[in-house]
């Protein structure tokens, strides 16, 4: 194993193949153990923006980001891509068709990374903040996240993003539906994709009927999305996602807003690493048996007054 900062210096220095291997340690929850965020962290401000694209699976997500990275490209940017799929049961191949769709589009034009979650606990929530790091280290930017917009996890991922796209299409679970599930919540921009498709001018109208009554509310009630018809398949409307995106940033550096997002995302992941420490914490305590646990157990208390008791003691610290 060669020492992670030897990987780093080649990482940084443009070599492919060891920013992969510092992606896979940061996506097994093994950077910490190699001192990885440490090394990282000089390099890494916190400067590169942030774009996240999320939506139902099927939506269109990677076609539009394959075309979101040659407009960023074209641009002057350096374009990094982070696909994350943790829904999907066939994670592997499905990851594996997104990226090469995605490339097709994007025609190499920037660093895509598929990641799959391996099922551990709060490991998207940790793995996506390390990999964009890792990304700004080697001198990407701005970076793309695209996640499913299910779950909690994954809604939270793109909270912290400094714009949002959420992306509908005509027969991917209607609007209102997507507004229930909070989804709609964390649009900066809206997309509805699959313009050719019978239906988009619906998904459309229910949108603007949202806004206009005021039914998608949340952290952008001071920015109205501006909602845009796209045709992903033959890039129709991309330049007008990238304008937008564009705009809307411009607002939050106008407005403070910019900072407010980046502080947001630090506070998420130091909740969130918070989380994972107190859960090895008990997973460790209750593999020495004690007696609250022997307690439950053995029904003589219940498990909620063994959590409350045992609680305590992991936090007051006296094991
Ligand atoms: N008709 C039509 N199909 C599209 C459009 N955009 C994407 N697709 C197709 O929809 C499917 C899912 O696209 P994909 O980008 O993988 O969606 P994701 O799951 O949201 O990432 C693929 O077969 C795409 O070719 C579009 O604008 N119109
Ligand atoms: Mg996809």
């Amino acid at each position: 194993m060669i020492a992670a900062r030897d990987l780093l210096d080649r990482a940084r220095s443009g070599d492919r193949r060891a920013l992969g291997r510092l992606l896979t340690l940061t996506e097994r929850g093994d950077a910490g153990a190699h001192g990885l965020d440490g090394l990282v962290h000089p390099h890494a401000r916190g400067d590169a923006t942030v774009i996240g694209v999320t939506g139902a699976p099927g939506t269109g997500k990677s076609t539009l980001v394959g075309h979101l990275v040659k407009e960023i490209a074209d641009a002057g940017g350096q374009p990094a891509v982070l696909a994350v799929d943790p829904s999907s049961p066939l994670s592997g191949g499905a990851i594996l068709g997104d990226r090469i769709r995605m490339d097709g589009v994007a025609e190499g034009r920037a660093f895509i990374r598929s990641m799959a979650t391996r099922g551990h606990a709060g490991g998207l929530a940790l793995a996506v903040p390390g990999a964009l790091r890792l990304f700004e280290a080697c001198g990407f930017g701005p970076l793309v996240v695209e996640t499913v917009g299910v779950g909690q996890v994954e809604v939270d991922v793109t909270r912290t993003a400094d714009t949002t796209v959420v992306m509908l299409a005509p027969g991917m679970g209607d609007a209102v539906q997507a507004n229930k599930s909070g989804l709609l919540e964390v649009a900066d921009v809206l997309v509805v994709n699959k313009a050719d498709r019978p239906g988009a001018d619906d998904v459309r109208r229910d949108l603007e009927h949202m806004l206009d009554l005021g039914h998608i509310t949340g952290a952008t009630q001071h920015w109205r999305p501006e909602i845009i018809m796209t045709t992903a398949t033959t890039g129709e409307g991309m330049d007008q996602v990238h304008q937008a995106i564009q705009s809307h940033r411009a607002h939050l550096t106008s407005t403070g807003g910019l900072e407010a997002r980046r502080q947001a995302r630090i506070h998420q992941e130091v909740q969130d690493r918070i989380a994972q420490h107190l859960d090895a914490a008990a997973e460790s305590l209750l593999s020495t048996q004690p007696p609250e646990l022997r307690d439950a157990l053995e029904g003589s208390q219940t498990p909620a007054a063994a959590a409350a008791k045992i609680s305590k003691r992991l936090l007051s610290n006296q094991p």
